[in-house]
């Protein structure tokens, strides 16, 4: 685990630092992440829990990067789904989230079926941030039960994107699945349009 490098920072900083940046380089999100912790009492505007899914709350949005806070009931998961090849990072509030990678194996876009192979898995807490790795782009990400609390993350999507695909291990298959926000700007949407990758 890497040592907290920056103060807390409220979103309002994080959203001003993260439009200063000259690139969505890995290197410069990197060390911007590092440097910016974010006070989770500044992220109350959005924050919303939902006993059936995750939540996916839109805090800023331009054309080069979308800004989310995700709120994770105690055992909520994602399923197992890509970021469009889109760079991500997260980066963990309150409570903390595992991430676990796949490899995909074999393949079939007529089909749309694949072998998929647990890679790594990893810890992201407030102290360590975690870029998605492009090469290795297909993962799920858990609130394990067992961790007792719940989590909200920051997700930041260079460029954004509005669908992804799901992939089943039981089945083998995958498919298109578009996604949506619970709220946006601090303002809950409408029910109907509240989709995320459960
Ligand atoms: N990519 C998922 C969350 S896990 S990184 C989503 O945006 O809903
Ligand atoms: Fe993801």
């Amino acid at each position: 685990m890497t040592e907290r490098a920056g103060q807390l920072v409220g979103i309002e900083e994080f959203v001003q630092g993260l439009k200063g940046l000259s690139e969505f380089a890995p290197p410069l999100v990197n060390a911007f992440l590092q440097q910016h912790p974010v006070r989770p009492d500044s992220l109350k505007p959005y924050v919303f829990f939902n006993c059936g899914s995750y939540t996916r709350n839109l805090i800023f949005k331009d054309e080069l990067f979308e800004l989310l806070a995700l709120c994770w009931d105690v055992g909520q998961v994602s399923r197992i789904h890509n970021h469009r090849d889109q760079q991500c990072w997260m980066a963990v509030a309150i409570g903390k989230l595992k991430n676990q990678n796949y490899r995909v194996c074999g393949r079939n876009a007529e089909e749309l079926t694949c072998r998929l192979e647990p890679s790594v898995s990893c810890l992201i807490t407030p102290e360590s941030p975690l870029e998605v790795d492009q090469d290795e782009p297909v993962h799920q990400v858990l609130n394990e039960a067992e961790y007792g609390e719940r989590a909200v993350s920051l997700h930041i999507y260079s460029r954004p994107f509005d669908t992804c695909e799901v992939y089943s291990l039981e089945t083998g298959n995958y498919h298109d699945v578009p996604l949506f926000y619970t709220s946006m700007y601090g303002k809950l949407c409408r029910e109907e349009q509240t989709g995320t990758t459960r």
